[in-house]
């Protein structure tokens, strides 16, 4: 029983290790902090708002298809992330929603570009990823980002190919990476008594002095 609550608690271990949150954003703040490009010109562009509907604890980011008071408007709306460096598995979630139920179906697609670095914005550096309309409920949508490992990049939102719909909002955007860090797939082939791992996958050349779980021999061994 010893044993198992042991291996239980270094699989728990290497499992909150292995997943790192690469970049966050919950558009909760009072400016869009991302950079936003009407390349449509109709000076209509991503804003931050928050309705009085079951949405109104929180923020989110949104596009109109639609501006009360003006009519039915043609976007081609880009929310772009900062530049960030991805590794290993990464993996894009994001919530997203149209305002109004009865008008819900907004076109929206995700796109990534590798010419992070670029001073300006050209739609031509930018890869689609996923497209798709959104619906009257959130949705938590996930995009594979796992080739784009050891790249830098900046993930994009497109609210285009629709008009005369309402709003579209999108909320906490997130980008996970898992590295190949398991230490249980890299480690235990080095067979040397001399060296010991530890969950992070740091290199000792003697038996560690601080408490914890380490990998020595190919095998786990917690140090009390
Ligand atoms: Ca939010
Ligand atoms: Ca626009």
């Amino acid at each position: 029983m010893k044993k198992f609550l042991l291996l239980a608690a270094a699989m728990l271990a290497m499992n909150a290790q292995a997943q790192t949150v690469v970049m966050s954003e919950d558009f909760d703040g009072e400016e869009i902090p991302w950079m936003i490009v009407d390349a449509d010109g109709d000076g209509y562009n991503w804003g931050i708002g928050q309705w009085d509907s079951d949405d109104n604890t929180t923020k989110c980011a949104f596009s109109n298809s639609y501006v009360n008071q003006v009519g039915a408007v043609t976007p081609d709306n880009w929310l772009i992330s900062p530049e960030f460096a991805l590794g290993a598995n990464g993996k894009l979630t994001f919530d997203v929603k149209g305002q109004d139920p009865s008008w819900a179906a907004e076109h929206y697609g995700v796109y990534v570009t590798e010419n992070a670095e670029a001073e300006e914005f050209s739609a031509d550096d930018y890869t689609s990823l996923f497209e798709a309309e959104s619906t009257a409920e959130w949705e938590n949508i996930e995009v594979d980002l796992s080739a784009y490992e050891g790249k830098n990049i900046r993930i994009a939102f497109r609210h285009w190919n629709i008009t005369d719909m309402f709003i579209i909002k999108m909320d906490n955007i997130v980008v996970t990476e898992y590295p190949n860090t398991a230490i249980s797939d890299v480690r235990v082939n080095e067979q040397d008594s001399n060296v010991w791992f530890d969950l992070q996958g740091r290199r000792y050349n003697e038996r560690p002095q601080t408490a914890g779980i380490y990998v020595n021999n190919g095998k786990k061994v917690v140090i009390k």
